[in-house]
C-alpha cells in the first residue's frame, strides 16, 4: 500500500537557503510520523509551524503497532532522501517515537498526544522514558509548536536561513507578548 503523506507547500528553506522566498519544490528536511489519522488535527500544526519557518516537511500516517513495516520503510526512505530530523507523534501507548529512534541515528523528537483515559500522561511517559542510548527529545503533551521549533533549532545549526527565520519569529513573538501585556495593563487601569 502506498504511504499516505501530505507534503508541506510554499517552503523556502533546506536547499532553500539558496532560493529563499520562492515556492520551488524544496527537499524535505523533517519527517513527521503519526500513529493515527485521528491525530492529524494536532499534528498538522507541527507542519504549519515548520512551513512558517520556511522548512519543508511531510506527514506520514504510520503506526509502530498497526503498520510496523510502513514505519521502517519510511525511515529507510527518509535516510535515502536526506531527511534530517524525524518527529514521532502518538497518543496512548505511544511507542512510535521510540521505535523510530531504534531505527535511525537521526535526531528524533517525540510529540505525545492527549486523548484516552489519562489525557496524554500515558503517551508522555511512553515517549519520554527511553532506555539509555536511545534518546527521544520529548516535548509537552500536544506541544505541536515546540516539536516544530525544536526541529528548527536542530536544523539551524546547519542552515543559516533557518537560524534567521527563528530569530525573526522570536522578535515577532516578543513584540506580540509586550503588546498583549501593555493592552492588559491598560485595560486594568481603565485606559
Ligand atoms: P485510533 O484513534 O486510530 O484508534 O488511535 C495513535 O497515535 C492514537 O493517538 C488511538 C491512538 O493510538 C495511537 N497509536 C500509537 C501508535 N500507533 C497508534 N500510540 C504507536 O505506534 O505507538
Amino acid at each position: 500500500m502506498a504511504t499516505k503523506k501530505l507534503a508541506a507547500k510554499k517552503t523556502v528553506a533546506g536547499k532553500a537557503v539558496a532560493n529563499s522566498g520562492t515556492t520551488t519544490k524544496q527537499p524535505i528536511l523533517v519527517g513527521i510520523l503519526t500513529g493515527s489519522p485521528n491525530d492529524l488535527p494536532t499534528v498538522v500544526k507541527v507542519r504549519d509551524t515548520l512551513t512558517e519557518l520556511g522548512i519543508a516537511s511531510e506527514i506520514v500516517v504510520a503506526s509502530a503497532h498497526r503498520t510496523p513495516d510502513k514505519v521502517t520503510a519510511y525511515i529507510e526512505r527518509a535516510h535515502r532522501e536526506g531527511v534530517q530530523v524525524l518527529i514521532g507523534c502518538a497518543g496512548m501507548a505511544a511507542h512510535l517515537a521510540g521505535v523510530i529512534a531504534g531505527h535511525t541515528r537521526l535526531p528524533v523528537i517525540g510529540l505525545p498526544l492527549s486523548g484516552g483515559v489519562v489525557s496524554g500522561l500515558d503517551a508522555l511517559l511512553s515517549t519520554v522514558q527511553m532506555p539509555p542510548g536511545v534518546p527521544v527529545a520529548t516535548v509537552a503533551v500536544d506541544g505541536s509548536k515546540n516539536a516544530a521549533m525544536l526541529a528548527a533549532r536542530i536544523l539551524a545549526l546547519k542552515y543559516p536561513a533557518i537560524n534567521q527565520a527563528l530569530e525573526n519569529a522570536a522578535s515577532k513573538e516578543r513584540a506580540r507578548y509586550e503588546q498583549n501585556a501593555d493592552d492588559a495593563l491598560a485595560k486594568l487601569s481603565g485606559h
